[in-house]
């Protein structure tokens, strides 16, 4: 008799992410993913090193893009802020000559930031604020940040005009003004090595049925999750399997800044290569499983000798009923006994 899934935990990005969790949580609504109790538990811990500071507020992307795209509240085109908004602000500040001009900062949104900003400068940790927000939103999903601490990725770029040759610049401008542009020389997360998991990361990862790497970014969401001290080894001692889903597709990213990223960390950029990234769980890494495309089926082969279950099924998440299968995929992979 196989235990019932009862509690799942997702490590994630922004929309890849999101995009997966809309996918489970359709899964689960319709009772498709196997071995899954009907009032299954998610717990996501969000990646908060794309934070940034801005026009005197505190901005968390990702968490953001998890809490409206979960509450219905996510402009669908764009992936990322409100729907219906305006940028009547961020129109004005311009006209004020405020830097920065390059960052889509919506009216709308800008509540948002408002309110945490306040309750951070109230002295409320940021795993609280982030508890009061989804008060409003109801994402059907217990949203931890990775980590209350301040953590911000930065990106070394060549300069000529430097003395040293090169210049760094907070993600959000290498993604949102230079659009990934140009190669990024390092990957500088700044705070990562001194910030401690948010209360009840640990726990959940410890308390988990089963733990889903969905396919975000391997080097700035979900490899600045796994890069908090303290969770990789909750991930290596929880007794629920670990299983990723490759970002990387007929080798390249689906969306995104993936492919630069990882030839600027010296990974493979491959479906493979990731998975090896991650490292399996009897290497000291954290994976039991890995799903790649069925484009990059001749991957199995090297992800199952490197020690992590693996195979290939459709990854393109084109609406949630595929995501849905995806996450059911992911789920017979790891766990065969579910649904027994
Ligand atoms: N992404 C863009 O491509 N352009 C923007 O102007 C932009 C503004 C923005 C504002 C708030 C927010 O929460 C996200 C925003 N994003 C924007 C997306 C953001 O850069 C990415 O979602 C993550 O940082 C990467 O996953």
């Amino acid at each position: 008799m196989s235990s019932a899934i009862g509690s799942i935990v997702v490590l994630s990005g922004g929309m890849g992410g999101a995009r997966f969790l809309q996918g489970l949580q359709h899964g689960l609504r319709a009772g498709t993913l196997p071995g899954v109790a009907p009032d299954a538990a998610v717990t996501v811990i969000g990646n908060t090193a794309d934070d940034c500071w801005m026009h005197g507020l505190k901005i968390c992307p990702d968490l953001d893009t998890v809490m409206y795209t979960l509450g219905d509240g996510i402009d669908p085109e764009r992936g990322w802020g409100r729907r219906e908004e305006s940028f009547h602000v961020k129109e004005e500040l311009a006209a004020y000559g405020v830097e920065p001009t390059w960052f889509g900062l919506g009216d709308r949104d800008l509540a948002t930031h408002l309110v945490r900003t306040q309750m951070l400068d109230a002295g409320y940790p940021l795993s609280e604020v982030t508890r009061a927000l989804c008060r409003r939103w109801q994402p059907g999903v217990e949203l931890l940040p990775m980590s209350d601490d301040r953590v911000e990725t930065h990106l070394v770029l060549a300069d000529d005009d430097a003395p040293s040759g090169k210049r760094v610049v907070h993600f959000q401008e290498y993604w949102v003004r230079l659009r990934a542009s140009v190669p990024a020389l390092d990957v500088v997360v700044v705070g990562l090595e001194n910030a401690r998991p948010a209360p009840g990361v640990v726990e959940a990862i410890a308390a988990a049925d089963l733990v889903i790497l969905p396919p975000s970014n391997p080097v700035v969401s979900v490899g600045t999750v796994l890069g908090v001290p303290g969770l990789r080894d909750a991930l290596r001692a929880t007794a629920a399997p670990v299983v990723g889903l490759s970002p990387i597709v007929g080798g390249t990213h689906v969306r995104g800044m993936a492919h630069q990223l990882l030839e600027t960390v010296g990974v493979e950029v491959s479906a493979g290569g990731v998975a090896r990234h991650y490292g399996a769980r009897a290497d000291g890494g954290v994976l039991d499983g890995w799903l790649v495309d069925e484009r990059d089926a001749a991957e199995v082969a090297g992800v199952t000798a490197a020690g992590i279950a693996a195979a290939a099924v459709p990854l393109m998440m084109t609406d949630h009923d595929a995501t849905a299968a995806m996450a059911a995929a992911a789920i017979r992979l790891v766990r065969p006994d579910a649904g027994a």
